[in-house]
């Protein structure tokens, strides 16, 4: 049923932003064209054996040439708010030196047409295309890549900084740094457990960087950064798994939320991590902690940890995943907890996410939260009409956007929530197999059809809340 005119049985505040989120190569395609330089991910796919079927970002959904009619499905959907992100080689090919203004001019007439259609664009500055240049340079293991991200940050801000207020800086350096330089899941596939723990130090200085250049222009704009937090729990009350859900907890959430709203790393995590030689400068820590004006969460699921000897690859992050993504971790083995899970494989439990919400409340300074990222992945097949029935999907946002509401009602400052994805979408090394869109693509015509789930949450933000529990 979807009476719109009926109260919603759990209302969220006026001005509460409901948006969906993308990110440039899952989507826009045209990898060749408009200047762009080539990213790291672009080698990535043509390394045999690291994405699933070889597939690439090369066409995606051609978002780049069918921006307009995406903004359009986004205006049906009733979004108020759209996360993207800017492509770093489409603005500066080389990642240093001269900037292509015919990449930046695609953001603006995004920007435009957003703000024409009434949705608020959130742009992320790095979702994970670093431009293959820099990586050929040492890429975020070297100090340099910081001040270069910085200074592209600077650049797109100079330009969109007057009509865009939202700003995420990086997202996910969990990902980028771990998955990226100490698994190989993710470009550039090293693995290298030192150059990793580098890199997310740099990820985290460029972000501090970015930061303070943005805010001396423009201090009335919002800044922050987008993390990927998962609840962590022991498998059991045995003291190795304990200590083995401490480090991972270390790792996943504490290495990043200490420095960037603290401005300490944690020194659990240190210790575990001195065999690899990371010793961050102090003074970095200062950077780093810039005031934020906001924090973007990422949340999908759970991590159920033992410590007992055994594998710790994740075989979320890929379909070859073999190395460990954690550095420094010891033993630790991901242990299924028995709840129902998504496409991924993923365990769904919305209760992680209030556990994150209200972790982040007692444990930390106040800002205000946004989830930037949070949604289901599954294998799917249209029915012959061309619709998709995703039960599934709507139960997991369904359960997910409760544990926001009940979060606020006990005082956590969340503003927004972004679904992940607004469309279906390259799924880094899994492909074009795992679908997380609202709206469903057939990759062969670029036909978009929304989903039932699309019909869902366009109810959701008319109400202004969730229905009555069906
Ligand atoms: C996030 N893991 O990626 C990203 O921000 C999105 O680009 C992505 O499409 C979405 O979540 C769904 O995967 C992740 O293996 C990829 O732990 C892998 C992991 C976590 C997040």
């Amino acid at each position: 049923k979807d009476d719109t005119s009926a109260a919603p049985a759990a209302p969220f505040p006026t001005g509460f932003r409901w948006g969906a989120a993308t990110a440039a190569y899952q989507i826009e395609g045209a990898a060749g064209e408009g200047g762009r330089g080539p990213s790291i991910w672009d080698t990535f796919c043509r390394t045999p054996g690291k994405v699933l079927r070889g597939e690439t970002g090369d066409v995606a959904v051609d978002h780049y040439h069918r921006f307009p009619k995406d903004v359009a499905l986004m205006a049906d959907l009733g979004l108020t708010a759209y996360r993207f992100s800017i492509s770093w080689p489409r603005v500066q090919p080389s990642g240093a030196g001269a900037f292509n203004t015919e990449g930046l001019d695609f953001y603006r007439r995004l920007v435009d047409a957003l703000l024409e259609a009434g949705i608020e664009p959130w742009p992320t500055l790095y979702h994970w295309d670093l431009p293959q240049p820099l990586e050929d340079k040492g890429g975020w293991p070297e100090r340099d890549t910081a001040h270069r991200f910085a200074e592209y940050a600077d650049h797109v801000h100079a330009a969109l900084g007057d009509r865009v207020a939202h700003w995420m800086t990086v997202n996910e350096p969990w990902c980028a740094a771990f998955l990226g330089y100490a698994s190989g899941d993710h470009a550039p596939g090293r693995v290298d457990a030192p150059a990793s723990l580098l890199a997310a130090h740099h990820l985290m200085l460029g972000h501090g960087l970015a930061v303070e250049a943005m805010r001396a222009r423009r201090p009335g704009n919002r800044f922050g950064a987008a993390v990927n937090l998962y609840a962590v729990s022991p498998a059991t009350d045995d003291p190795a798994d304990v200590d083995a859900a401490r480090r991972i907890d270390g790792l996943q959430n504490r290495l990043f939320l200490d420095p960037l709203l603290l401005g300490r790393y944690p020194e659990d995590v240190l210790a575990d991590t001195s065999r690899y030689g990371f010793a961050p400068p102090d003074a970095d820590l200062a950077v780093i902690a810039q005031p934020l004006d906001q924090l973007g969460i990422n949340y999908y699921s759970r991590h159920t940890v033992a410590g007992t000897p055994g594998e710790a690859a994740q075989t979320a992050s890929s379909p070859f995943a073999t190395n460990s993504p954690w550095p420094g971790s010891g033993h630790v083995r991901f242990v299924p907890a028995g709840r129902p899970v998504t496409g991924m494989g993923w365990e769904i439990d919305e209760g992680g996410l209030h556990e994150v919400l209200t972790r982040l409340h007692r444990e930390y300074p106040s800002v205000p939260l946004y989830i930037t990222e949070n949604g289901a992945g599954y294998d799917e097949v249209p029915d012959e009409d061309g619709t998709v029935q995703d039960a599934g999907r709507i139960a997991y946002l369904d359960g997910h956007l409760r544990a926001c509401h009940d979060s606020i009602s006990e005082g956590v400052p969340l503003h927004g929530y972004f679904t992940w994805s607004l469309l279906d979408n390259f799924e880094w090394a899994w492909g074009y197999s795992k679908r997380f869109g609202l709206v469903h693509v057939d990759y062969a015509t670029q036909r978009r059809v929304p989903k039932e789930s699309a019909r869902w949450y366009a109810g959701v933000i008319r109400r202004g809340g969730l229905p009555e529990r069906g």
